[in-house]
């Protein structure tokens, strides 16, 4: 037919063939071929067919490459609508992944066989989209109402077996699709099997009261999201409309979700994702290490979950600690975490049991000699982590990565302490580590190529997002947090409270305020690190005065059951405490500040475009390889909302003109020191750029 697709006739059955790598998403060519493979088969003596894919996957979704681009016919509506009008059976053959207009496309087919290994799904939501090729009208047709609302809603894929459950699939088998689906094929051709047409069934009526139960729960499902409201709408239409009203309805508010800035941001982040991934600069022939084994140092919190993260993955792992007491400890934390996973019905006991039975614990580094790659995550402490890589040069093997999980240390520094410093870089995990999904891979001045490209390889085997950062004070996320924090607590002691500025920021989107973040994180970690410092590098005492009262009174945060709010000790419900206001009142009083009310929208212009400001410096000074990045690091690291596409996208899509008109107002107001504008928001508003732009460059 056409590059893309090809079309075969075995014996009486023709055989449409895509094969688009590297996921064969519709595009124009994909499209087309299909549309002319079925009507070259309409007129030829096949009785039936069978579309299948070459590669990886049958179809993984329209192109998203094109989303935002004029439309290119044939619609992929209209051709799904010409699939299922052909009087001839069509059997799709599933592998891999087929989702999104993928799914549609065999939804629009007679009959689904496919392996037990596929999985089907409609994930356009996390997108910002909703199916929009017949998918919320057909699937309700097969599976009824409260299946397609999960299904369409969660955007998560499901087994081929469940989807059989569910009347998504008429057949799965184990092996030699293309082969079984053939001979399916035949058998439906033989029999006179009817042509079935999902848009001719009908949608099981359900009670209203479901559709509301839904909608009221996507206030917290799906909380500021735009498309959830649109999918449930749809899906009421196909049980209320008919086929053709209720896909024009579709089509109508998948035309909405796609001018929506929701869609344009999530789109942004999918892409943004997988460039990620990339190292600028790094050619492909660069080799990847060996990594089959890991060792930890240290087994707190943030040993114990990355030592999980490789568990999962199946790579195995030996924690060492300084002795059998603290060893213990580790690993019976471990042991809790894995329960606990079980008890949430997120691993099976086996599963749980395997990944257990792969950490192995040591108090020697001698335990270490053979290990690939060996990752620090003991307390910040420059000097003994120094300590430790002078140690594990002399323990480890040649050719062993060394990396530390330092949050802020110089990484420069730390490898200067090895004989190596071309095997060492930072792997900057985020707490918990086993669930949370970013790491900040901290390329050193010395790191080798190959160490950078293993470490980057490594992240998606134990299904983390990695972002490359240079070496400077915090990385990119932590750096930039600082502003935000500062923020924070300039508008609480200049009028605020912590509801106020707390609700502002979970309001507009993040996953928990700022106030409630420094809770949690622990107020002590903050206000030892500025007992290290000499006063005048505190920087204003206005940013820190309110926290160091409250550690100092032993409000530590949720761990001490108090803290800017006061915690249930069994729920961890928090509640306001009038004391901590009385706090904040008095220490403002005390530093001279005329407390007056902040609304909501600048606590939030403030916290987010500080972020934003020193984002700017951060790509000036190459210490992100470009926004995309940043955009990663917040929305997975720090529970940006990614509807709104991290904070360099954000910034794009207010205008950088009206980012730097409003931080420059900031500047008049509270002076120089935190609200100079970077150079290159001023220079980008100078040439009527966006950031977008500035990275093609
Ligand atoms: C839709 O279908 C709308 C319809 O309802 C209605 C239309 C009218 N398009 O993720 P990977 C690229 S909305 C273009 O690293 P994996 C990807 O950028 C769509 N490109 O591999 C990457 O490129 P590169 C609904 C795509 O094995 C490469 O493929 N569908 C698309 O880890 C490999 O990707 C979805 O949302 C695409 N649709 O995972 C599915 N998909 O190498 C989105 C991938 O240059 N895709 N690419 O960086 C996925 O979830 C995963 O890619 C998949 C494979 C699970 C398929």
């Amino acid at each position: 037919m056409n590059d893309v697709v090809n079309y075969v006739i075995d014996g009486n059955i023709g055989v449409i063939t895509v094969n688009s790598p590297p996921v064969n998403a519709l595009s124009q060519a994909v499209r087309q071929g299909l549309l002319d493979a079925i009507r070259a088969a309409a007129s030829d003596d096949t009785e039936a067919m069978v579309i299948h894919c070459e590669g990886r996957t049958f179809i993984a979704g329209a192109d998203i490459k094109e989303f935002g681009k004029p439309h290119a016919e044939p619609l992929l509506p209209d051709l799904l609508n010409e699939v299922e009008a052909s009087e001839k059976i069509i059997v799709a053959a599933l592998h891999g992944t087929a989702l999104g207009g993928g799914f549609e496309t065999a939804l629009s087919c007679h009959y689904r066989i496919a392996l037990d290994s596929a999985k089907v799904g409609l994930p356009e939501v996390k997108l910002g989209l909703l199916p929009g090729a017949g998918g919320t009208q057909r699937v309700p047709r097969l599976a009824g109402v409260e299946a397609s609302l999960e299904l369409i809603l969660s955007g998560a894929p499901i087994a081929a077996g469940r989807a059989a459950e569910i009347g998504l699939v008429d057949k799965v088998v184990s092996t030699d699709l293309l082969a079984e689906a053939l001979a399916y094929a035949r058998q439906l051709a033989k029999t006179r099997a009817p042509v079935r047409r999902t848009s001719e069934l009908t949608v099981e009526n359900v009670d209203d009261s479901v559709f509301d139960n839904v909608s009221a729960g996507l206030g917290k499902r799906a909380r500021g999201q735009t498309a959830p409201p649109r999918i449930v709408e749809c899906v009421r239409s196909a049980m209320t409309m008919s086929f053709e009203d209720g896909q024009k309805r579709e089509r109508e508010l998948f035309s909405e979700c796609m001018q929506d800035p929701q869609s344009v941001a999530l789109r942004h982040m999918f892409f943004a994702e997988r460039v990620a991934a990339k190292v600028a600069g790094l050619s492909d022939d660069v080799p990847i290490r060996d990594v089959k084994s890991v060792g930890i140092i240290g087994g707190g919190t943030m040993g114990g979950g990355i030592a999980m993260s490789f568990a999962n993955a199946g790579i195995s792992v030996t924690l060492v600690e300084i002795n059998n007491k603290a060893l213990r400890r580790g690993l019976t934390i471990i042991d809790q975490n894995y329960a606990g996973s079980v008890k949430r019905g997120k691993l099976s006991e086996s599963k749980a049991a395997d990944c257990r039975g792969l950490i192995s614990g040591a108090t020697d580094y001698s335990a270490l000699g053979d290990v690939d790659l060996v990752i620090e995550a003991v307390f910040e402490d420059p000097e003994l982590k120094k300590d430790i890589f002078a140690r594990l040069d002399k323990a480890c093997k040649p050719g062993a990565i060394l990396a530390t999980n330092t949050s802020y240390q110089d990484v420069n520094e730390i490898a200067a302490a090895t004989m190596r410093p071309q095997d060492v870089l930072g792997m900057h995990f985020f707490s918990p580590a086993h669930i949370m999904k970013l790491l900040e891979v901290v390329r050193a001045d010395k790191t080798a190529d190959d160490v950078l490209n293993t470490v980057m390889a490594l992240s998606k085997r134990i299904r983390k997002v990695a972002v490359v950062s240079g070496v400077c004070y915090g990385f990119i996320g932590n750096r930039m947090l600082q502003g935000y924090f500062r923020e924070a607590q300039l508008c609480l002691i200049e009028g605020g409270s912590p509801e106020s500025v707390d609700a502002a920021l979970y309001d507009w989107g993040m996953a928990m305020g700022p106030i409630s973040v420094g809770d949690l994180a622990g107020l002590d970690v903050g206000y030892k690190a500025r007992q290290a410092q000499p006063e005048e590098e505190r920087g204003d005492p206005a940013a820190y005065r309110v926290p160091d009262v409250l550690v100092e009174a032993g409000r530590l945060g949720q761990k001490s059951g108090k803290g800017f709010y006061t915690y249930d000790a069994d729920t961890r419900a928090r509640t306001s405490d009038p004391d901590v206001q009385a706090i904040i009142e008095r220490e403002a009083a005390a530093l001279g500040i005329e407390r007056s009310p902040i609304d909501a929208e600048e606590i939030v212009d403030r916290l987010i475009y500080a972020l934003v400001n020193e984002g700017m410096r951060i790509l000036e000074e190459g210490i992100a390889q470009r926004p995309g990045d940043i955009d990663v690091v917040y929305v997975y690291g720090y529970g940006f909302p990614a509807w709104r596409g991290g904070p360099m996208h954000y910034a794009d899509a207010v205008g950088l003109g009206n980012v730097l008109s409003r931080i420059e107002e900031f500047r008049n107001r509270f002076g120089d020191d935190n609200w100079a504008p970077a150079p290159l928001l001023e220079k980008l508003v100078r040439e009527g750029r966006t950031l977008a732009e500035w990275t093609e460059r």
